[in-house]
């Protein structure tokens, strides 16, 4: 089966303004505007990302502007042209009529150990979704997909609109990386937000995240709007203003758009790497994964399913989600997305088989070391964002865009919060290479465990604090 995969609507041909806008504005008097905190027009947005789609604005002049709406902000009207512009400004994918109510995505705010879209994307796609899920590389601390996806051998992220489609034709998900023709305006701006320290402007985020997700045509978007100490936003309310301009953005432009607020103290799940998160990954589609990945995976895909129509409440379209993990069919699917993106299928099949030697084909670091609990007592606390931290400078993470990253450096967590320890116990297994870690971050480490002397051990607590949904 084929189909005419592309609606392109550039942004490079010519724009009827009205002869009196073009002939008055220039983007020095767009900035201006902007600086004085006035709100700027749907025609002033639209020429000013055009100038930046076309390469006629200049670096200077979208870094002012860049850092106006930084220091300014912008009222939601104007986010919602934003976001509109910048989808415009590349191909927007178009998808057969049949799968109108089925495309769905779902995009995080970056986690530590969060693997959840490796469960997510091939589970939904047992439901009868089709996933187009267009992920990212590792940002600052936290890990990125398409990194965990490339250790295994293969796997090849990069794949054509047409091949695309003729993925979720015939497995019904793929996780690849963002194309080139796939809203360019947000590839000049995102470099030049990094250069300008305005990565954290809520309107830039909102149009940056929410236009690629646009570009994708989705029927429906779950966002996972993490807060904590390991996440971008540390506390809930701010998390909630986030999500709520996400999700008014996703809406907007006609995509059922819900949101999920969840913790990101710890980590998600016993592992952080990415070879290893592909293994607790693969674990988890064989209906051995952790509880709070669990709960996760359910929660945004039980949205999902939700806002697509295929269930009628939100514990069903859950239980429908937790069914096919631990009943195998999200675990085929994964074997044929890895197949379908490159994986040799001698390959894939061994990764799903029930006794897999999982060393035999992801590449295992050369070093080991367990660090030890200091006390007796019950873990109160484990810091993901130290854990973090300390991984990505071993190699499991990049500092530069374009750097390549160690697959084999990790860490796994031996315990669990809420368990009680003996003093010497192992509690985090670390997996490095060259550099090994410096007497320096063990000590880090080790502040990142806390255990206190109290009698009883405590429940674990749910990870997703609220959940928005469209009306
Ligand atoms: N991811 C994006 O796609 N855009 C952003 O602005 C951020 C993360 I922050």
């Amino acid at each position: 089966m084929f189909f005419n995969i592309i609606l392109a609507s550039p942004a490079s041909g010519s724009v009827d303004l009205g002869w009196n806008l073009a002939a008055m504005l220039s983007i020095p008097d767009l900035i201006k505007k902007k600086r004085d905190g006035e709100k700027l027009s749907d025609e002033e947005i639209k020429l000013f990302i055009e100038a930046v789609t076309a390469n006629t604005a200049q670096p200077c002049q979208i870094g002012a502007m860049l850092m106006a709406i930084y220091l300014r902000g912008m009222e939601s009207a104007e986010i919602q042209t934003l976001t509109r512009e910048m989808m415009l400004s590349g191909d927007v994918m178009s998808w057969p009529n049949e799968w109108k109510k089925l495309v769905v995505d779902k995009h995080s705010t970056g986690g530590v150990g969060d693997k959840v879209s490796l469960v997510l994307a091939p589970a939904l796609a047992a439901c009868r979704c089709k996933v187009p899920m267009i992920s990212g590389r590792g940002l600052a601390h936290t890990g990125g997909t398409l990194d965990k996806l490339e250790s295994i051998p293969g796997f090849n992220i990069q794949q054509t609109s047409e091949q695309i489609v003729g993925i979720l034709d015939s497995v019904g998900c793929c996780i690849v990386g963002q194309t080139e023709r796939l809203v360019p305006a947000d590839r000049v701006m995102y470099a030049m937000r990094d250069a300008t320290s305005t990565v954290d402007s809520l309107p830039l985020i909102t149009g940056s995240i929410i236009s690629k997700k646009g570009a994708e045509s989705l029927s429906a978007l779950v966002l996972d709007v993490k807060f904590g100490r390991a996440a971008l936003y540390k506390d809930l309310q701010s998390a909630r203003e986030l999500a709520q301009l996400l999700v008014d953005a996703g809406n907007g432009l006609g995509i059922r758009t819900g949101a999920a607020l969840s913790q990101m103290e710890c980590t998600i799940g016993r592992c952080v790497g990415n070879s290893l998160e592909v293994i607790e990954s693969l674990e988890t589609l064989k209906g051995n994964g952790p509880d709070d990945l669990m709960e996760l995976v359910e929660t945004l895909g039980g949205m999902l399913l939700m806002m697509t129509g295929l269930v009628s409440d939100l514990s069903e379209g859950k239980k429908q989600i937790s069914d096919v993990v631990i009943g195998g069919a999200a675990l085929s699917k994964f074997q044929a997305m890895m197949q379908a993106q490159g994986v040799a299928s001698e390959t894939a099949a061994s990764l799903c088989s029930a006794h897999t030697d999982y060393y035999s084909i992801l590449r295992k670091s050369e070093h080991q070391m367990e660090l030890k609990a200091s006390a007796d007592g019950v873990v109160q606390d484990i810091d993901g964002l130290i854990l973090a931290q300390v991984i990505h400078k071993l190699g499991a993470g990049r500092s530069k865009a374009g750097m390549p990253v160690n697959h084999s450096v990790g860490a796994e967590l031996l315990v669990s919060l809420g368990q009680r320890v003996k003093k010497g116990a192992s509690w985090l297994r670390l997996h490095y290479e060259d550099p090994a870690p410096s007497q320096d971050q063990i000590v880090q480490l080790q502040k990142a465990l806390t255990v206190d002397h109290s009698e009883t051990t405590q429940q674990r607590q749910s990870l997703v604090a609220e959940v928005l949904l469209p009306q």
